[in-house]
């Protein structure tokens, strides 16, 4: 789906920003242990594969803003985890990136020594621990950004960001392609409904309709009946579906980019209160999407959204007249929106207004734990100079 020419005009633009007398120089993720010799699944980091398209770790991409020489560094050869977990060679990895010269770690060490000698500016990115989560980050930035002795370290985490934030046309087509795979699969899973007992019997169907496909899942699939659907990242799909509701939050995965998506769907007798949430998650929905146009201040947007949230709580009796629009968050505790690409929360350099080209999901909420009912309606929003596009519209929203 991407070939070396998107990501050498990726690598182009960020080197543009680059000021003399500096160089930069990006890692990819290292491999993390699980137990013993186990490791985890490799994830790449998402910057360092929007310029590199490498998939392995422990590579380094180095670029001398004054020769304006580009090269990859690449880990030491290991036979015994080239057999384990396959290899990439030099000629391999200049064919994916475009990057035309490999060096071996004792050269590449060599070489950042001397750039650290002789340069003022060292453009990298910084390690960012998890605000919300009790998260550690790869290791790997952090291993480097402490070997970069001399220079002025300037982090450039928001700048390739920014540059994410506003996407390509083959990057729009691999997330459809992503949203397409979803919404195949979802219909697949809602004709066996009717005779699956289990959440787990429904996400074993999504997950064979992705895997017959040649995709993946983009993150953890959640299939949640009656209360789990509360629990907004409940992941264990281990019970009965019941009667009630059930929600999917699921996404497939295409050329390394997400769809992310979420419905509620009744499993056969929803009351009049349940429908009523679902009602109001979706009309809130809707006005939340056509606030989405090119130029609107994201300040202005967050203020709307907890105003059409609070008047959609306030109807339904979650929250008392008198809350205040910041109350909602006692009920949704998560985002309405965030970006969506490469990862599944894109990051979009924390911009000021929304531009087009960018994609990002709206995803409104209201849980009600004494109705076993949490309601999550998520698309999937490509911002046109036209106005908001929902990619995600083909897949239909209603709860029965
Ligand atoms: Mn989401």
């Amino acid at each position: 789906m991407f070939d070396s020419s998107f990501f050498a005009a990726n690598r182009r633009q960020l080197y543009n920003l680059l000021k003399p007398q500096s160089f930069l120089v990006i890692t990819a993720n290292m491999s993390l242990q699980h137990s013993a010799d186990i490791a985890y699944d490799f994830e790449q980091d998402g910057h360092f594969w929007y310029l590199t398209g490498l998939e392995m770790p422990d590579w380094l991409l180095v670029f001398d803003r004054d020769t304006g020489e580009e090269l990859l560094i690449m880990p030491r050869a290991n036979s015994v985890r080239a057999a384990f977990d396959g290899s990439l060679t030099a000629e391999q990895a200049v064919t994916i990136s475009g990057v035309k010269e490999v060096l071996d770690k004792k050269a590449g060490a060599a070489l950042l020594k001397k750039l650290c000698q002789n340069k003022k500016r060292v453009y990298g990115i910084a390690p960012q621990p998890s605000i919300y989560f009790d998260t550690f980050t790869n290791p790997a930035q952090r291993r480097l950004h402490r070997r970069l002795h001399g220079p002025e370290f300037v982090d450039v985490r928001k700048d390739i960001s920014t540059l994410r934030a506003i996407k390509q046309p083959q990057e729009i087509k691999a997330i459809q392609t992503a949203i397409d795979v979803t919404a195949q699969g979802l219909e697949e899973v809602y004709a066996q409904l009717p005779s699956l007992k289990y959440e787990y019997e429904a996400e074993a169907l999504l997950s064979y309709a992705f895997r017959r496909r040649g995709f993946n899942h983009a993150f953890h699939p959640i299939v949640a009946a009656g209360k789990h659907s509360c629990t907004f990242h409940y992941e264990s799909a281990q019970s009965p579906l019941g009667k009630g509701v059930l929600l999917f939050d699921i996404g497939a995965q295409a050329g390394h980019y997400a769809a992310d998506i979420a419905r509620v769907i009744s499993l056969g007798s929803v009351t009049d209160r349940q429908q009523a949430i679902f009602d109001a998650v979706a009309h809130a929905q809707r006005d939340i999407i056509a606030l989405l146009q090119p130029g609107q201040s994201v300040k202005t947007y967050l203020e709307e959204v907890e105003f059409i949230m609070l008047r959609e709580m306030v109807q339904l009796g979650i929250l008392p007249k008198t809350a205040i629009p910041h109350d909602i968050y006692t009920n949704m505790q998560h985002a309405i929106s965030h970006g969506l690409g490469i990862d599944v929360h894109d990051p979009l350099g924390q911009p000021k207004t929304f531009k087009e080209g960018m994609v990002l999901t709206v995803e409104p909420g209201i849980y009600s734990i004494k109705d076993d009912t949490g309601v999550r309606i998520e698309d999937d929003i490509l911002i046109t100079a036209t106005g908001p596009k929902v990619l995600s519209a083909a897949i239909p929203i209603g709860l029965k």
